[in-house]
């Protein structure tokens, strides 16, 4: 019991604002999971297997029946008892969100987005296996919609379904949905109209066992998987698009992700769930996982197969676990390239060199990829189709690497924002082995120069989460990745007072900006 406690105000220092609220809601969670807790049988162990996968229950059954799930920068709904019911209010509107802060690298990224209570995603519902739960919902959105329980076995006068199991909520307008949940696992709700949901209306529902899962985790994490396109000179996604220029974890590009942070020894469950128009096979290092669970719910022990990289498909929710047993700062992302990338990539490749350089800018219709004249391959349109729409747009370099084609630009002009002591350039005097070019116009011959895109933005990203990370750490994440930081007690414990005393310290001093472009 004490245990428990004290692992779950360990836990809840991560949930920020509206603590108030969010507290007493866990804190009945984990009331009400001690009484479980009683029944829960130490599982017994199975012979380590004769691979070199880890041990799937390597801790016995001694940990926390259960701890609160964090949401990294997305907050919980509060709730309130009514009789014997959980009452929650949810309110669909128009959110402002900062994928990425301003930065030396431009202003910030600001989207006009659709979610829930003013977040987007919508905050977190966390709830017991077993709750009758009410959900007062108010539509602020200017047009109808419903709210959808993603693989709840609930009655259909509960599905969320426009016309065929509910009137649709008009503007201004409300909804009551009630049930019993008889399941446990990661769930999620979202609106059912797929326009809407593409503009983010979805939110974690995360429904805890009666019969404590294991082996026990001490820390359990919550993503939601997104990406959008947002045309030039506009705030608001492009529904339509089949060209995304930003991928998000919880509403945030790399590196303004907030880093997971995790003791040495701890074992740590991650659910992620994705809704959008492409399957995120999502990978961490440093350590194998099991998935542990699907948006069904949990996933027999017997099923369990080790790995490191777990797609993630459209509408599927997976937990994966793992015994944190490697200190390190360690990347959790998306594998696809183009995902691990903020609007950069007109800035790279051939494409952009040959000849005129990358377009920007384009219109509604040819950022669409709606082609009337060329062909969408041209040099003249390619790079523009959904691409190279943003803060760095003007940063694009317009020349070419073509032999004799141009002069390469004069010696003290800025042609790639490369600072002379930038970690990717030769040391002076190139005589270590293997020695690339050694000057810019050299350089351009190599076919494909270039296709690095690191920038380094750690004072603009540095929140109590990010203390300690390498100088120069933010120019390694974009798009769609995160940390799990796995810290020896002393370092975690520094981490963590300045979580709880909300403390962000400048960091260490950062490399100068560096990216393409000038
Ligand atoms: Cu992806």
């Amino acid at each position: 019991m004490n245990r428990n406690r004290r692992n779950f105000l360990r836990g809840s220092t991560f949930l920020g604002a509206g603590l108030g609220a969010e507290l007493l809601a866990s804190h009945t969670a984990s009331a009400q999971h001690e009484q479980h807790q009683q029944h829960g049988r130490p599982q017994k162990q199975k012979a380590p297997p004769q691979s070199q996968a880890p041990p799937k229950t390597e801790k016995p059954a001694s940990g926390p029946a259960i701890v609160p799930v964090e949401t990294p920068d997305v907050p919980k709904l509060p709730w309130t008892m009514e009789g014997d019911v959980k009452v929650f209010h949810l309110t669909s509107e128009v959110v402002k969100r900062e994928f990425l802060p301003a930065s030396r690298m431009g202003s910030a990224r600001v989207a006009d987005v659709w979610g829930f209570n003013g977040s987007m995603p919508g905050p977190t519902i966390e709830v017991n296996e077993g709750d009758r739960v009410r959900v007062v919902f108010h539509n602020k959105l200017p047009e109808g919609i419903t709210i959808h329980w993603h693989g709840l076995e609930i009655p259909i006068e509960m599905d969320g379904m426009p016309f065929i199991s509910q009137p649709i909520v008009e503007p201004g307008k409300m909804f009551t949905y009630e049930f019993t949940l008889k399941q446990n696992g990661t769930f999620f709700y979202h609106s059912h109209m797929a326009m809407q949901e593409m503009m983010g209306l979805i939110g974690l529902f995360i429904i805890h066992p009666k019969t404590p899962y294991e082996p026990r985790v001490d820390k359990d994490f919550g993503l939601i998987l997104q990406e959008w396109a947002i045309l030039p000179n506009n705030s608001v996604p492009n529904s339509l698009s089949m060209e995304f220029n930003w991928l998000t974890i919880n509403g945030k590009a790399g590196p303004a992700t907030t880093p997971m942070i995790v003791k040495l020894g701890e074992r740590v469950r991650i659910r992620m769930v994705n809704l959008g128009m492409d399957h995120h096979p999502m990978h961490i290092h440093g350590t194998q996982f099991y998935v542990t669970g699907t948006e069904g719910g949990r996933t027999p022990e017997s099923a369990w197969f080790p790995g490191n990289t777990v797609l993630v498909g459209v509408a599927q929710a997976r937990d994966i676990e793992f015994d944190a047993v490697n200190p390190g700062d360690w990347m959790l992302h998306c594998h696809l390239p183009h995902h691990m990338m903020n609007q950069m990539v007109s800035m790279v490749g051939p494409i952009a060199m040959g000849g005129h350089g990358a377009q920007t800018g384009k219109g509604m219709e040819d950022g669409m990829g709606i082609i009337r004249d060329s062909n969408a391959l041209s040099s003249d349109l390619a790079p523009g189709l959904g691409r190279g729409l943003g803060p760095t747009v003007d940063s694009e370099r317009q020349i070419s690497n073509l032999v004799a084609q141009r002069q390469p630009p004069q010696s003290g002009q800025p042609h790639t924002g490369h600072p002379p002591a930038s970690p990717s350039q030769p040391p002076q005097g190139g005589h270590q082995h293997g020695a690339g070019p050694a000057d810019e116009a050299e350089k351009r011959r190599v076919p494909g120069y270039p296709q690095d895109m690191v920038m380094v933005m750690d004072e603009a990203v540095a929140k109590p989460q990010t203390y300690g990370l390498a100088p120069g750490w933010s120019g390694a994440l974009m798009g769609m990745m995160s940390l799990v930081r796995v810290l020896p007690p002393d370092k975690y414990e520094e981490v963590m007072t300045r979580v709880r005393e909300g403390r962000t310290e400048k960091p260490q001093q950062s490399q100068p900006a560096h990216k393409h472009g000038g």
